[in-house]
This record gives structure tokens, sequence and C-alpha cells, in this order.
């Protein structure tokens, strides 16, 4: 009998997961899968019917807890930070949604549409740093030149899925290699984030750079790019892209 924790604040990954158990439950005779969602998530409405129950990652008892009682935590977009005690305690494996060691950490596809770094989603088993540790399971994505934020991570999102159809129950059972990341890569926070979001009308670069800088940070509905009005009012924008047929 084997015990599996997964955290989760992205239900259409999650949904998917649950439907992937579901459909292919042969596959994970004797095991029990667990699904939570991080306690500092304000929106859990959707999670909630999808039956997933709350879990304070940060918390001492709670991983006191997951360590009795788990013997693999899964962290499908977790908003929390798996702290040492955890990791260092019990096999946890991160999907994450950028290719690493390139841009590490928060929003990749908003930092490579603008380094042109490479994108897509990383499998790795977690250690102390943040989208670090061993790499499991990999694949890139292309970014176009029409491509916003939101185009770009839907793309990732589809490929977290291909890896997962294709792994879910080689995650469990262990069955992989692990590889070093060639490199330490490179780290972005959400200070870096919102560094960007805040334009700076003056700046000089060329029109590539400026739109370039516009679709990484135009994601659907997200108000993300603003410039200050002189009464000191932030005005959004985002960029609509569109490629001829
Ligand atoms: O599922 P997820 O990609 O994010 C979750 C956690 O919320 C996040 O804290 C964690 N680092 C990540 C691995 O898993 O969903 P999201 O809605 O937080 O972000 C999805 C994309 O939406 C993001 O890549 C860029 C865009 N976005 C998000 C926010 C919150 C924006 O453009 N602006 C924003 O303010």
């Amino acid at each position: 009998m084997m015990n599996v924790l997964i955290v989760s604040d992205n239900k259409p990954l999650v949904s998917f997961i649950q439907n992937l158990v579901a459909s292919n439950n042969t596959d994970f005779q004797g095991v029990t899968i667990d699904y939570c969602y991080s306690a500092i998530n304000k929106k859990p409405e959707s999670l909630i019917s999808l039956g997933l129950t709350s879990v304070n990652i940060k918390s001492e008892t709670s991983v006191a807890d997951i360590i009795k009682r788990y013997s693999l935590v899964i962290s499908a977009h977790c908003k929390q930070i798996f702290p040492a005690k955890l990791v260092n305690s019990v096999r946890c494996i991160n999907i994450h949604p950028g290719l690493n060691p390139h841009n590490r950490g928060w929003f990749p596809q908003v930092f490579s549409i603008i380094n042109r770094k490479p994108v897509g989603c990383t499998i790795h088993l977690m250690n102390e740093d943040i989208d670090d540790g061993f790499i499991l399971f990999q694949k890139a994505v292309p970014v176009f030149e029409w491509d916003t934020s939101l185009d770009v991570y839907e793309r990732v999102q589809r490929a977290e899925m291909e890896l997962l159809e294709r792994h879910l129950v080689d995650l469990v059972l262990g069955n992989y290699q692990e590889k070093v990341p060639y490199e330490k890569g490179n780290y972005n926070g959400i200070s870096d984030f919102k560094a960007l979001c805040r334009l700076d009308l003056d700046h000089v670069g060329s029109l590539r750079e400026h739109i370039d800088l516009l679709r990484a940070l135009s994601h659907g509905q997200f108000k993300n790019a603003y410039f200050k009005t002189t009464e000191n009012k932030k005005v959004f924008l985002s960029l609509n892209l569109e490629k001829e047929i």
C-alpha cells in the first residue's frame, strides 16, 4: 500500500490528473491518492468541487503529519513553497510550467518571451531551492513572434498534461532516471515580474523589444502592464496580436 498526496491550486491540471487516475485504475492498484489545495488559495471553490481539501504546507504540524502518512508528495502548481523539512523527509516531485534550469520561479513564459531562453515544462525532484533538483521528465514548447503570455502558457499546460499522461505511473512507482540540471540557470521572483509591469514611458529601445515586453505581459484578463498618468493613476494595457491565416 502506498499513499500519495497531490497538492494543487490549478483546476485544469488536477482534474486532468484525477481523470487519468480514474481511467487507468489498474495501473494505480495499491496506491491511494489524496488531493489538497494550499491554505493560501483565496478562491478554492472550484477545487473544493473536485473534492480537494485545504492543507497549509508551511505549518509544522501539517508537515509532520504529511511525513508520517505519505511516501510521495506531488506539487501540481501549488501556491506554497514546500519547506526544507518536507522535501528532505519525503520524496517530493514538482510539476513546473518552465523548462529548467531556464527562468526558474515565477511565470517562466513571461520571461522567456523577453529573454528568449527556452520554455516548456519540467517534472523534477524537489530540493530546498525553488524549481531546482534532479530533472525527471521535460518537454520544450516553441514561442512564436505573435504569441502572448497566455498563448505560450496554454501550450506549456498542454505539454504538462502530455508528460503526465505518459509518466504519472512512472512518477508514482519511481521508474525514472534522475538528470542533474547542466547549470543552475536563472531565477525570477515576483518582484522581477512586478518591475516589468511598471512601464517606463521614456524607455528607449527597438519596437521589437517593446512589442515583446507588452505581449509577455498580455495574459487574458490579467491587468499586468501599466503606466501612470499625471494624476498618478494607473492605466493598464495589453496587446492583441493576430497572425494572418
Ligand atoms: O497554476 P498557475 O500557473 O500558478 C500556480 C500558483 O498560483 C503559482 O503561485 C505557482 N508559482 C505556479 C507553479 O502554480 O496559475 P496562475 O493563475 O497563478 O498563473 C498562470 C499564468 O497567469 C502565469 O504564468 C502568468 C499569468 N498571470 C498570473 C497572475 C496571478 C498574470 O499574467 N498575471 C497575474 O497577476
